[in-house]
């Protein structure tokens, strides 16, 4: 099982080649860039004899594979996660010491590849360095976007976005497969041949514009077991060599529209988190890397079987979210087109390769595609998605005779829409949710007619977040302590972390604890003095609120607090008040305008708080420029306090709720997702719970909402925040800035009800749940037993665990193993 010996001067000696080889330059001169580089190919070298040794060992055992399709791989930074996995990282940071470098300075580096938005994006790199630990064969099959996720610039208290030339100094870490490039056919028609020997029709799409896609492949390094699986994503190029025969030669601008849509295709990740905009060039971008990757896998089936209707008997497609759905119309058409199966046969195949992953509920998120756009783009694959949903009404109809009710609510294509969550439910073996909450909700809510027609398929897969990123290399001191105290079992085997129960009312442990939570916030004040120019101090609470900006996520509740908590300290400054340091990261999707206005109210307050000397250094309100998976790491090793106070019912899971948990913060939440189950393992006296419950949020939505204006009158404080926001207070030179955000909590005079997101319902048991985290960080004791409680009880948080649960109840792999030579 472990890995082979690292030869340190080895390793220095190629590093020393590399900068030569790549840059014609010594290591003095190089830049750390340059280094960056150089020792990022050193660690490939490392790599890739087991990425070969895997290889070869799948291609004996000729195992069954999960393809995890998804359009977002937010992987984060690779140099220090994949020498953390090959358990070399401290023999090459002593190795850069001895040639004088940082490893660190030079991890500092690398760009993160931040394909991927969200939560949904990350789940998807857990999961595959769990699917690697785990030893289970599989593929990521993503885009190679050009641009990833923008890197966001605060400017006058604005969010500016700026591209994310990620690729612009080279991808140490990527491999070019040109060997297994697909072509992929967009638009034009269907001709149907009737084959008088077949007795059977045949279709063919001509008249068609085609790309190019080429994959690129990244090692997924598993944890100190020599696995090596490979990340696929594909980049598109202008068709030259194929089909240079089947059109006119001279048809120069049909060449012209397929370079520019190979340009396009991969040029940008979508920026929009739990949000559908019904773009043409996001569905082109779906099928663009589902019918390469679909390709490949039958290939590779094919390959070494010849049986094509026992496909499922190799390989699985997890989709993630509906974005990946046309997986299942692009399979049968392969099947059916190319592969000559019957309906029958190609269903029975599809239906049981394909599983679908549900990770929103938010209606604005649901895919819908016009008709018109759809059946233009995709006419082939439209005529199948026809078939589907005619064969599944019927389904309906026979099941619930007469009740059209049924067929309208349930069809895949309905009203001039192509419905991709009921195509992917319809045609997977099994849906499932991401929080035990989620998959109730699901169940009986918002899938209610799908789970009664067929209830077999539902199930749920709590998320899990990876402990060697997000402890092992976030926290080194933490990992360290804890090694030093139960041994180093968690880094595969999270709930060993239960083994620190019994330290946590030693009181030598807690001082050590916290003095390690001290230190990560020492090193977090730096950073944000060095990118925010603010100076924090880390004796405060670190108060931390890291996610995506959305309304339902609720930014604008913190906020709103800390402009209540700002005004009592104003009002009361003799008060006892511990000092608090108020943080927050997040993107808004660059066209979601409340998004970014609340930045700006967000920063807009920061400025006033941080300049009243008058409060003395009680209050700190600090906005992290660019948040993203890098930046994270540090900021989850150095938080005190969880926020994560979505309105309930809305937060499928979470999963930042679960790394701040690893790291020893207790959670400030809404009984919502993830946070139920965090709160069932830890206790509920080592969490801050608050406000309205998820059946009480559904009852109010289903009985027309709340009344905001009541709450309004009644609270003064309340009342005077949100005049506060009209007043000029936080914004003198135009008072009326954030006049849509006071509307929007007040104001029934859109169409849209007032304060959809139960902000002033949850205000006040909010501020008083925030008064009982201040009384319980002042008792420092009880504080570290809470905090030490929190990262004990984080063992069923790892993606391990649900990667296992994947594997037994929906996927059915085996382990494989795999020695080095
Ligand atoms: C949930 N992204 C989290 C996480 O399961 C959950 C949607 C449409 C288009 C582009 N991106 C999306 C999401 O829906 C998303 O990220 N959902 C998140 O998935 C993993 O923990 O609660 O909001």
């Amino acid at each position: 099982m472990t890995a082979k010996k690292f030869n340190k001067k080895e390793f220095i000696r190629e590093v020393k080649a590399n900068v030569k080889a790549l840059y014609r330059k010594n290591l003095e001169e190089a830049t750390q860039q340059q280094i960056f580089q150089a020792v990022s190919y050193a660690v490939k070298d490392e790599i890739i004899e087991n990425w070969l040794a895997t290889q070869e060992q799948y291609e004996k055992d000729d195992p069954k594979y999960v393809y995890y399709m998804s359009m977002e791989f937010l992987m984060g930074r690779a140099l220090g996660n994949n020498m953390i996995n090959l358990t070399i990282y401290d023999e090459v940071k002593e190795a850069l010491e001895e040639i004088g470098l940082d490893i660190n300075v030079i991890e500092d580096q690398e760009p993160d590849a931040a394909l991927g938005n969200g939560g949904l994006g990350r789940l998807a790199a857990c999961f595959l360095d769990s699917l690697a630990t785990l030893g289970y064969p599989a593929y990521g099959c993503g885009i190679r976007y050009r641009y990833g996720m923008f890197k966001q610039k605060i400017e006058d208290g604005y969010q500016v976005e700026v591209p994310d030339n990620w690729l612009k100094d080279g991808n140490p870490f990527e491999l070019r497969r040109p060997e297994y490039a697909k072509e992929v056919k967009f638009g034009g028609y269907v001709r149907v041949e009737y084959d008088e020997k077949t007795g059977r029709n045949y279709y063919k799409q001509e008249g068609y514009q085609s790309v190019r896609a080429v994959p690129y492949d990244f090692p997924i390094v598993g944890y100190n077991n020599n696995i090596v699986n490979t990340l696929r994503i594909w980049d598109a190029e202008a068709i030259s060599e194929f089909q240079l025969d089947s059109f006119d030669k001279g048809d120069y601008r049909k060449a012209v529209e397929q370079e520019n849509l190979a340009r396009n295709i991969v040029e940008v990740l979508y920026p929009n988190d739990n949000h559908y905009a019904g773009k043409e060039l996001r569905l082109k971008q779906q099928y663009f890397f589902i019918s390469a990757s679909v390709q490949e896998a039958i290939a590779k089936y094919k390959k070494n079987h010849d049986d094509i209707r026992k496909f499922y008997e190799k390989a699985t497609f997890q989709l993630n979210d509906t974005h990946p759905t046309v997986a299942v119309a692009e399979l049968m058409r392969i099947l059916l087109d190319e592969e000559g199966l019957t309906w029958d046969e190609a269903w029975e195949v599809t239906s049981k390769t394909c599983a679908y992953t549900n990770h929103t509920i938010m209606a604005e998120a649901l895919e819908k595609w016009p008709i018109e756009l759809f059946s233009r783009l995709l006419p082939r694959v439209y005529q199948i998605i026809e078939e589907i949903n005619r064969r599944f009404v019927a389904q309906i109809e026979a099941k619930y005779p007469g009740d059209f009710e049924k067929v309208r609510k349930m069809a895949i294509i309905f009203d001039g829409q192509v419905k991709m969550a009921h195509l992917a439910i319809a045609a997977g073996y099994s849906v499932n949710g991401v929080a035990q909450l989620h998959t109730e909700i699901l169940k009986h809510q918002e899938l209610k007619d799908f789970y009664e027609m067929m209830p077999e398929k539902f199930n749920n897969k709590t998320n899990g977040i990876t402990q060697r990123r997000f402890l092992l290399h976030g926290n080194p001191l933490l990992a360290s302590w804890i090694t030093e105290h139960i041994g180093d079992e968690w880094i595969t085997d999270l709930p060993q972390l239960s083994k620190l129960k019994v330290y946590v009312d030693d009181p030598k442990a807690q001082q050590e604890f916290m003095n390690i939570k001290y230190q990560n916030k020492v090193r977090l004040a730096k950073y944000i003095q060095e990118h925010n120019g603010i100076e924090v101090d880390p004796r405060s609470i670190f108060d931390v609120q890291v996610k995506r900006l959305h309304e339902y996520k609720r930014q604008l509740l913190n906020i709103l607090h800390v402009m209540y908590l700002y005004n009592q300290i104003k009002d009361h400054p003799e008060m006892d008040f511990y000092p608090r340091t108020f943080i927050f990261g997040a993107k808004a999707a660059a066209g979601y305008r409340r998004a970014k206005l609340t930045i700006k109210l967000i920063n807009s307050v920061a400025d006033v708080i941080n300049n009243d000397a008058s409060i003395k250094n009680k209050l700190k309100v600090v906005f992290i420029e660019d948040y993203r998976v890098s930046n994270a790491e540090w900021i989850f090793a150095a938080a005190d306090v969880s926020e994560q106070i979505s309105t309930a019912s809305k937060e499928a899971s979470g999963t930042g709720n679960m790394k701040f948990m690893l790291n020893g913060a207790p959670t400030l939440g809404t009984m919502d997702g993830a946070n139920v189950e965090i709160v069932e393992e830890v206790g509920k006296e080592n969490a801050f719970i608050f406000g309205l419950t998820a059946d009480e949020v559904i009852n109010y939505e289903q009985n027309g909402g709340y009344h905001p204006e009541n709450i309004f009158n009644s609270d003064q404080d309340i009342r005077r925040v949100l005049m506060q926001l009209i007043n000029g207070e936080y914004a003198p030179d135009d008072p009326e800035r954030f006049r849509e955000i006071y509307d929007s909590l007040l104001n029934t005079k859109s169409s849209d009800r007032a304060d959809t997101y139960f902000i002033l319902a949850d205000f006040r048991s909010y501020a008083d749940a925030q008064k009982r985290v201040e009384e319980a960080y002042r008792d420092e004791a009880g504080w570290a037993k809470m905090a030490m409680l929190n990262t004990a009880c984080s063992g069923k948080f790892t993606s391990d665990r649900t990667i296992q649960q994947y594997v037994d109840e929906i996927w059915h792999l085996q382990k494989e193993t795999v020695k080095v030579k």
